[in-house]
């Protein structure tokens, strides 16, 4: 029978014996003892086993960049912020398809911002009460504020406190933010809606076994939200952090994996298929969450159902990607389903990378304490409480981009 949330595990004495794969030994068995070699060789092996076996791969940007700003308003939230609402093309075709993207810089600033960059689960206008800001057109899943997957008034401002938009503004940096359904719907279709279709070979149905899933999409999506970054001479596009929460934390991740121009990223509470390692299975398993979740990932990923020690990588590798940029792991104490102490881990097996490229990695060995955080290249905390992003987890972002991503 398939594996179920009845079946879960959450006895630590239960989690079974493993061994990690290695990012330091290439697939020949050769070891990596310079950074020269990690760059050349490892690094492309790592991530050409995350696109094969885990997540897809994923096209490349779309030949033309087009995008409009459809709003803007340099007196919002009562004169502290400069508010844009982007329209972005994903073909370079002015008739669309495209993605809406939400854009909040602080009014003083007098040189492009740094900037957090994070997808939503509700619609642009969840993230704060700004009438201002457009109701989505696309597909929303049910809940409040949502009427025939159509978006309405009373969604608005719903998720704000996951959003402290004057705070981060307060700290001198931007934010931007997209609604993830935007780009890919977040249900299974087979793929006929959001992005996939428009990169289909002539008569291909659906991604091929090796091919991107709704994460590889989203992901796809921030990258195409860091180009228009690019062209906003008020946002500086070199100190781009990526943030993202839960299934946007695994997003977040490969976004920052796949694209080299993210300068920090910031996985919340991301779990399994995110920072958690899978041989843990402990909470969410790979075979839980392919059977709930089929359009996540490539299919290949689901062989791996019930055998973890078989995949050729495990999440640490995908935190080793991101090296030597820096990387912010978030849990929380009540979020077993995402394992915790698994998120921990995968940081920890990332620090070998981290110092081979010259970085302090991650200051600790044993998990931190609730409440204290790691602020070193690679970070970590787990605070109290459950499953969600809040004012804490973002003021521990915010001092970790001070502290990473000063001006040069
Ligand atoms: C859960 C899923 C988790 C996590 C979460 C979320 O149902 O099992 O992996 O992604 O959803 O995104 O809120």
């Amino acid at each position: 029978m398939a594996a179920s949330r009845r079946d879960v595990n959450y006895d630590e004495s239960k989690v079974p014996a493993y061994t990690l794969p290695d990012p330091l030994i290439l697939n020949n068995g050769e070891p990596v003892t310079d950074s020269q070699t990690w760059y050349s060789r490892r690094r492309p092996e790592i991530l050409e086993l995350f696109k094969t076996h885990v997540y897809g791969k994923v096209p490349g940007p779309p030949t033309r960049f087009y995008y409009e700003i459809f709003e803007e308003d340099s007196n919002a939230l009562d004169g502290r912020a400069v508010r844009k609402q982007v329209w972005i093309s994903f073909t370079g075709d002015s008739s669309g398809p495209g993605m809406e993207m939400l854009i909040y810089l602080p009014k003083e600033a007098d040189q492009p911002v740094p900037f957090f960059l994070g997808l939503n689960f509700h619609g642009n206008h969840s993230i704060h009460s700004d009438p201002k800001i457009k109701l989505p057109d696309s597909w929303m899943r049910p809940k409040e504020g949502v009427v025939d997957n159509r978006a309405t008034e009373a969604g608005r401002g719903l998720s704000s406190d996951r959003w402290p938009v004057e705070l981060i503004l307060s700290r001198g940096y931007g934010l931007g933010t997209v609604y993830y359904g935007d780009i890919d719907p977040d249900y299974h279709d087979g793929f006929q809606n959001g992005v996939h279709p428009l990169f289909y070979r002539e008569g291909q149905t659906e991604p091929e076994s090796d091919e991107w899933g709704a994460i590889g999409a989203w992901a796809w999506g921030l990258s195409r939200a860091l180009d228009y970054c690019e062209k906003d001479s008020q946002i500086d596009a070199k100190r781009v952090s990526v943030m993202g929460h839960s299934r946007l934390g695994k997003t977040a991740l490969w976004a920052g994996a796949l694209d080299e121009r993210f300068a920090l990223v910031i996985s919340n509470n991301s779990g399994c298929g995110g920072a958690a390692l899978s041989r843990r299975r402990f909470g969410e398993t790979v075979e839980i969450i392919n059977n709930a979740f089929p359009h996540w990932f490539c299919r290949n990923f689901r062989q791996y159902n019930g055998r973890e020690d078989e995949l050729p990588v495990d999440q640490h590798m995908l935190i080793a990607l991101i090296a030597p940029r820096p990387v912010y792991v978030a849990s929380a104490e009540e979020d077993l389903w995402a394992d915790p102490r698994g998120e921990f881990l995968s940081a920890l097996g990332a620090d070998p990378v981290y110092r081979l490229l010259g970085t302090d990695g991650l200051a600790a060995t044993e998990m931190p304490p609730v409440n204290q955080p790691v602020h070193s290249r690679i970070g970590y905390h787990i605070r109290t409480g459950k499953h969600a992003v809040t004012e804490y987890d973002w003021r521990q972002y915010l001092d970790f981009a001070d502290r990473h991503l000063s001006a040069e």
